[in-house]
């Protein structure tokens, strides 16, 4: 656990109601698909807020900007969540939203790259984003490049080799402009990650791989600075911030749904989720 007192008050409020803005527009888009990635959205929000409004230097206004560093959302379908970050970091507008995953749309249900400013990679193919992440920290090297690589994983991706390779060869070539985020949110497509295939202790698996790794609360704003800040410190490994999340967090009336990897929410439940928000907020800030 990472002592968070050194985080001021304006600081974490600030992170909060990042989060809190980026969540109202995951549900913007919910709510006109009546279903989806609701409950990976709401959790990971924290993590983008972190990112996107703390610790990502970019230009909103000139996406592929040479410096700029990169953030590869390897989850393709947490694609609502990533717009909602970059519609939150003034990237795409607010008014777009509502075109989520409509014929034509620049916002696909699975996030696609050729498609979407400020999207890095398409990522529907799960286990990938690692191996990118490690080749363009390579490139990026070579050009003497002080630009970051962020990788958002998921905890299903750690079940793929790929994603192990793609860590055996950060190490390698010491990619200390690597951090991996992986969302440990315990839960893949056909039920709790520990029954499809345990990886526990992820820390340690890392570590015995070259990274240096810590675990935060993935829904404490401070904890996700602080530990992002630990490993960027760091000159010689890659680093892996292993966040803890909690499905649906913010609403409460989600975070237990029968069907939490692709949930259904009736029209009538909206203003109640919408309300739910709102109150946690209030309640946490206070
Ligand atoms: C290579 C690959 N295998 C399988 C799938 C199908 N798939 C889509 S989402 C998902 C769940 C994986 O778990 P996780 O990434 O932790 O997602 P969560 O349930 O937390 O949203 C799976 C298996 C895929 N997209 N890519
Ligand atoms: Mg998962």
């Amino acid at each position: 656990m990472l002592d968070t007192t050194g985080v001021s008050d304006e600081r974490l409020l600030r992170l909060r109601e990042a989060a809190l803005r980026i969540r109202e527009n995951s549900l913007i888009q919910a709510e006109v698909q009546g279903q989806g990635y609701i409950g990976q959205a709401l959790g990971v929000s924290d993590i983008l807020a972190a990112l996107y409004t703390d610790q990502m230097r970019f230009r909103p206004e000139e996406p592929e900007w040479e410096h700029r560093d990169r953030c590869l959302l390897s989850i393709g379908h947490y694609a609502l969540a990533l717009y909602a970050a970059l519609v939150e970091a003034k990237v795409l507008p607010f008014e777009e939203l509502e075109s989520y995953a409509a014929d034509d749309s620049r916002l696909p249900m699975s996030s696609m790259s050729t498609y979407t400013p400020g999207v890095e990679i398409s990522g529907g193919s799960l286990g990938h984003g690692l191996g990118i992440a490690v080749g363009i920290a390579l490139g990026l090297r070579r050009k003497d490049s002080d630009s970051h690589v962020f990788n958002i994983l998921s905890d299903g991706e750690l079940g793929e080799g790929s994603t192990w390779e793609a860590a055996l060869e950060a190490a390698q070539h010491q990619l200390s402009n690597i951090t991996a985020v992986v969302d440990f949110n315990g839960l893949q497509a056909d039920g709790p990650s520990q029954d499809m295939l345990s990886t526990e202790p992820v820390d340690e698996k890392f570590r015995a791989f070259g990274w240096e790794a810590i675990r935060v609360d993935g829904n404490d704003p401070a904890q996700i600075v602080l530990g992002l800040e630990a490993l960027r410190a760091n000159q010689d490994q890659p680093g892996v911030l292993i966040c803890n999340t909690k499905v649906g967090k913010g609403v409460p009336m989600l975070e237990d749904r029968e069907k939490l990897h692709f949930m259904r929410v009736a029209e009538d439940e909206w203003t109640q989720a919408r309300a739910q928000l709102k109150e946690v907020f209030d309640n946490e800030s206070k």
